[in-house]
């Protein structure tokens, strides 16, 4: 059991599901983000730190004393360059070094579709280590993660794992999500793998469901001992009620769905050209 875990983004949608699902009696989870995440509740093993993960002397002394840390922080969704630039991908350098410099010897990354977005379903299911097709800054910025993850891998010997998320949350909320839900204890479940799995070294899985419409190979995330126990298919009379979308629709052509849409040009945005 690893008996101190430190999170980042831990007041997030995914933090906050994380929170209470990877508590346990012997581990306290100390929580980091922005925001100062909720006070801990009676008998909670927490630690709140408000910091930014672009703090490298706040990320050094977060990092002390940690045996593991889930990096979860960052923007959730595409933003203007800088910001991506900033927060996303020198911010996740700033986790890693800080982690580096503590000793801590495992590091989970949370990756995204989004990495790999203008991936076309009908070239069959999306495999373990697809080469990166980032759809947007923010999914150029996962690919950055993932890229920084295999340096620290490769060069300090550390253990370090990037699950490609496909959508986290209570239920799946659109006919793309039956594909691409990851259960919030599935959730739990595929991090408790990457945590205790005996030296992994440098990975990147899916973090999805084993939802009956999935697009996406678990064979990795099984090799590290991860077992979904959900489908997302007990929400897909609810979500089709409105009817299924056409199936040449941005959103179920590419694994990133709309985010392969102009709407998500942000390039075009910012220059106004
Ligand atoms: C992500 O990476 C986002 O953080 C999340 O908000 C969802 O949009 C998800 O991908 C998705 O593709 O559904």
């Amino acid at each position: 059991m690893t008996a101190r875990i430190l999170i980042t983004g831990a007041a997030g949608i995914v933090g906050t599901l994380m929170r209470t699902r990877l508590a346990a009696p012997d581990r306290t989870l100390r929580l980091l983000d922005i925001a100062t995440p909720p006070p801990a509740a009676d008998g909670e093993r927490v630690e709140l730190v408000t910091a930014s993960v672009t703090d490298q002397a706040a990320m050094d002394e977060a990092c002390a004393g940690v045996d593991a840390v889930i990096h979860l922080g960052g923007h959730s969704l595409e933003r203007p360059w800088a910001e991506i630039l900033d927060v996303n991908i020198n911010g996740t350098h700033v986790v890693l070094e800080a982690a580096r410099r503590a000793g801590v010897p495992r590091v989970v990354l949370a990756s995204s579709n989004h990495a790999v977005g203008y991936y076309e379903r009908a070239t069959g299911e999306a495999g373990d280590y697809l080469f990166p097709q980032p759809d947007t800054y923010y999914g150029v910025s996962k690919v950055a993660l993932e890229a920084l993850g295999s340096l620290y891998a490769s060069r300090y010997g550390m253990d370090v794992i990037a699950v490609r998320i496909g959508s986290c949350f209570e239920k799946p909320r659109d006919a793309r999500m039956l594909s691409t839900w990851l259960s919030p204890d599935d959730g739990a479940r595929l991090f408790e793998a990457c945590l205790a799995a005996p030296s992994p070294g440098f990975r990147v899985v899916w973090g999805v469901s084993d939802n009956t419409r999935r697009w996406f190979s678990l064979t990795e995330a099984e090799e590290l001992g991860y077992k979904s126990e959900d489908d997302s298919e007990v929400y897909a009379e609810e979500v089709l009620a409105a009817g299924p979308p056409a199936p040449d629709s941005p959103a179920m052509v590419y694994l990133g769905g709309v985010w392969c849409t102009p709407e998500f040009d942000t390039a075009v945005k910012e220059a106004g050209r």
